[in-house]
């Protein structure tokens, strides 16, 4: 069956509006406005994101909005809090079938390489990406390398790997922490081939050296962004994600 990647992407490019750090960080990067996930799904139909990306729990509980928005749905199928200290290890907590039924065009599972549980995580993902696949339903792979195993390699060396990871487990698009050098992340999309590349927002830095980068970023043959704090962070989500939009679409 064939992958219905388009529609998670617009003219070949995505942008999308992150909101699992609930779970991945916990409440203290909320404020009053962002902490009530209604104001994320505005904030995602207002600027006109390509998906928005949630755990099941706030897929289901504001599925009429969600539903509403028509913006599409990007269910991520793994998580873990940051309460826990160990090797990283991030679990699968929804289904491709559950995510299909609370109406997911995608869905999103975190590997981190180099972990002493790399294999667990792998061997799941390679289940999600078969059942996914043959429904038609593209998968999103967060490679994040950590752990105990990842020695002495660059930044750079790191993000090309991942990308490479993708390619070669069947990840449609991979999202990756940029490494801060475009020469680097020309080279990893080169090893991504045809598995496109969307960049990891980050912990929220002044909007004009994060609009800069991004800029930078859109030329290197990466198709966009999946953003969470940078946007719900700001003082004005509307307007940065028009200004992302600009930067990203033309
Ligand atoms: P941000 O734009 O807020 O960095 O979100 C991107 C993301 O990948 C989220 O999906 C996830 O919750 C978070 O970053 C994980 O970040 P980390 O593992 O580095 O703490």
């Amino acid at each position: 069956m064939k992958v219905k990647i388009n529609k998670i992407l617009r003219r070949g490019r995505a942008l999308y509006l992150a909101y699992d750090q609930g779970l991945e960080h916990g409440p203290t990067e909320f404020n009053e406005e962002n902490v009530n996930p209604e104001r994320i799904i505005e904030i995602a139909k207002k600027g006109r994101y390509t998906a928005m990306i949630f755990q099941k729990g706030i897929a289901e509980k504001y599925r009429d909005l969600i539903k509403k928005s028509k913006i599409p749905l990007i269910i991520k199928l793994n998580g873990k809090t940051n309460l826990y200290k160990g090797e990283p290890m991030s679990e699968q907590l929804c289904t491709v079938k559950e995510a299909i039924k609370l109406g997911a065009a995608a869905v999103g599972y975190t590997i981190y390489p180099g972990s002493e549980f790399e294999s667990k995580m792998l061997s799941e993902f390679e289940k999600i990406e078969r059942e996914a696949h043959s429904k038609g339903i593209p998968v999103v792979a967060w490679i994040y390398p950590r752990g105990k195993y990842i020695g002495k390699r660059t930044k750079g060396e790191l993000m090309a790997y991942s990308a490479r990871i993708g390619l070669e487990i069947g990840a449609d698009i991979v999202k990756l922490k940029y490494s801060g050098k475009p020469e680097e992340l020309k080279w990893a999309v080169k090893n991504a081939g045809r598995t496109k590349i969307v960049i990891s927002g980050g912990v929220k830095v002044e909007e004009k050296k994060f609009l800069q980068e991004i800029k930078e970023i859109m030329k290197t043959g990466a198709i966009g962004l999946a953003v969470g704090r940078n946007v719900w962070k700001s003082k004005n989500p509307e307007k940065l994600s028009e200004k992302l939009r600009k930067i990203i679409f033309g």
